[in-house]
């Protein structure tokens, strides 16, 4: 992909109108958190711009990528919410030739979190979350902490996502609870 236009293109043509537009979003609160918190600005939005690359496609196709690449049972037998991640670290590898291993790492762990996350990983994380469109309960407060503490607004993010998945029976997926637990154990 020679240059911006191509790329955007590439990307619009994988998903629908909404899910772009949250891209676009996604990316931009990255650069921004980047600016604020010294990660690199320019590898933050564009780890935004991919990170929900496989978002839209049919969980088949996404299923297919991950066996082939000896992806944990715990995997592909848990919640196919969070195929698009790992099989979007590998096609954007594979199809766009990203090679920075920061930038693929932010998409493959951009919603389940781990524990050790590195900067760049809690930024589009936390981008992921606070991007201008989203609106859930509690964005708000994870906003306003998101200008002051990253660790702090993405343990709420998390926290919340944990809470939500257990209100409504689903599993949680064992890095997001290890993710969660060494934000919350680092703050003094
Ligand atoms: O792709 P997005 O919608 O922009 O956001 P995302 O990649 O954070 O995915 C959010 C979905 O993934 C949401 O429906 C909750 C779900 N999710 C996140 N962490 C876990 C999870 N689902 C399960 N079962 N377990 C998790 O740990
Ligand atoms: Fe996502
Ligand atoms: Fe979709
Ligand atoms: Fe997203």
């Amino acid at each position: 992909l020679s240059n911006r236009e191509e790329l955007l293109a590439r990307i619009r043509a994988q998903m629908h109108e909404k899910r772009y537009k949250h891209t676009l979003g996604v990316a931009q609160s990255a650069r921004e958190l980047a600016q604020r918190y010294g990660a690199d600005p320019d590898k933050a939005e564009l780890a935004g711009l991919l990170h929900d690359y496989c978002k839209c496609w049919p969980v088949e196709k996404m299923f297919e990528i991950l066996v082939r690449h000896d992806m944990p049972t715990e995997l592909l037998e848990g919640e196919k919410e969070l195929w698009h991640a790992f099989a979007g670290a590998i096609v954007i590898q594979n199809d766009l030739g990203v090679t920075d291993p920061d930038i693929l790492q932010a998409v493959r762990y951009h919603t389940t979190g781990r524990a050790g996350m590195s900067l760049l990983e809690k930024v589009v994380c936390v981008a992921d979350y606070i991007e201008p469109n989203r609106n859930f309960p509690g964005v708000e407060q994870i906003r306003t902490l998101a200008e002051k503490d990253l660790d702090a607004a993405l343990a709420l993010a998390l926290g919340g996502t944990i809470q939500f998945l257990i209100e409504k029976q689903k599993t949680v997926y064992p890095l997001t609870l290890t993710a969660y637990n060494d934000l919350v154990s680092r703050k003094g």
